[in-house]
């Protein structure tokens, strides 16, 4: 791509991209409402307020995975380009932060391409616009494809030596531990044999720890966690009264994950689309699930799915693991 013309390659979607994160589909959130266990997906919270938010989560000092992991890439990344090698062309599932980004694409030998993968094209487009003209030497092309199914690759001008997934922030935590694997196995065929995977994993850990972490003081996880019905309200006509949910965030040991959940405080119905949604009082509503695992686990998880684990790195802590695996 030349710097200032970022056209994201559509891979099986219309040329409507949405502009505000993932589109709410009707069926899909009415489905979810109606479930015995109600439940919204959580990539319906990265509507622009949502994802204001979340960057204000990650600024947070009770939620350390960001600067944790980045500070782990910091301190392991020239061992990282070593292991890498030159001319790799770095495949991002999903466009996060460009700090990141930034940070493989300055310590990697040579690196030939980058190719940020979302459905978002808003932020696809204005990230490699960014990242084409700070580097002119790498091959910036987004594609905008639902990363959990297969999607092709484009073709560089230089031919990469290797593929490296990139997917940082414990994002793989969102999926359930059986959604991860088959995730894990598209990253796989992705990758190629000989190429590689470098993702970012959260840990297990004190229980407290986590809670204050998804239960911040400044109460943005929960306006994070809220903000979903807001944009049902506005975009698919719902009327939920905001004031009469509440934010938790649980953490169930046993599973390895919190639950972040929208409860009812009393009982109501709430109107979507001419459908009437009843809640108890205390019902709730689970909209994200995020998992943590042993390093023991996630080694076996990458395993099943064709992964080689070759290097984890950890902070001090033992917050956070970052892991170099091999495709084969
Ligand atoms: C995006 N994802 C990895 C975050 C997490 O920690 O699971 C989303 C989040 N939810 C609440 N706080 C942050």
């Amino acid at each position: 791509m030349d710097g200032q013309n970022a056209q994201p390659l559509a891979n099986g979607h219309g040329p409507d991209a949405p502009q505000d994160g993932v589109a709410l589909d009707l069926v899909e959130v009415l489905a979810g409402l109606m479930a015995p266990q109600k439940h919204l997906s959580p990539k319906y919270f990265y509507d622009q307020r949502g994802s204001e938010l979340f960057d204000q989560i990650c600024g947070l000092d009770e939620y350390y995975p960001t600067r944790t992991e980045l500070a782990v890439m910091r301190e392991h990344v020239d061992e990282l380009a070593e292991l890498v090698g030159p001319r790799a062309a770095v495949i991002e599932f999903g466009a996060g932060s460009n700090t990141k980004v930034r940070l493989l694409l300055d310590h990697l030998i040579e690196p030939a391409a980058y190719v940020p993968v979302d459905i978002s094209a808003d932020y696809l487009v204005q990230q490699a616009e960014e990242l084409a003209s700070d580097y002119p030497n790498v091959h910036v092309q987004p594609v905008f494809a639902d990363f959990t199914q297969p999607f092709a690759l484009p073709e560089h001008p230089v031919m990469p030596d290797r593929n490296l997934i990139f997917f940082p922030g414990s994002t793989i935590g969102n999926f359930t531990r059986a959604k991860a694997c088959e995730l894990l196995e598209v990253m796989a065929a992705e990758a190629k044999p000989g190429g590689a995977l470098l993702i970012g994993v959260d840990l297990r850990k004190d229980p407290d720890v986590l809670h204050a972490a998804y239960n911040d003081s400044l109460g943005i996880t929960a306006e994070f966690n809220l903000n979903v019905l807001t944009r049902l309200n506005r975009e698919l006509g719902a009327n939920f009264d905001v004031d009469l949910f509440q934010h938790r965030a649980v953490y169930d040991e046993a599973k390895g994950r919190i639950e972040m959940r929208l409860m009812s405080t009393q009982r109501q119905a709430v109107a979507i689309a001419g459908a009437e949604i009843p809640f108890d009082e205390n019902e709730y509503i689970i909209t994200e699930y995020s998992h943590k695992y042993s390093i023991d686990e996630f080694h076996a998880l990458a395993r099943r799915a064709g992964f080689e684990p070759a290097r984890s790195w950890i902070d001090d802590d033992g917050l956070f693991s970052v892991h170099y695996m091999s495709a084969h």
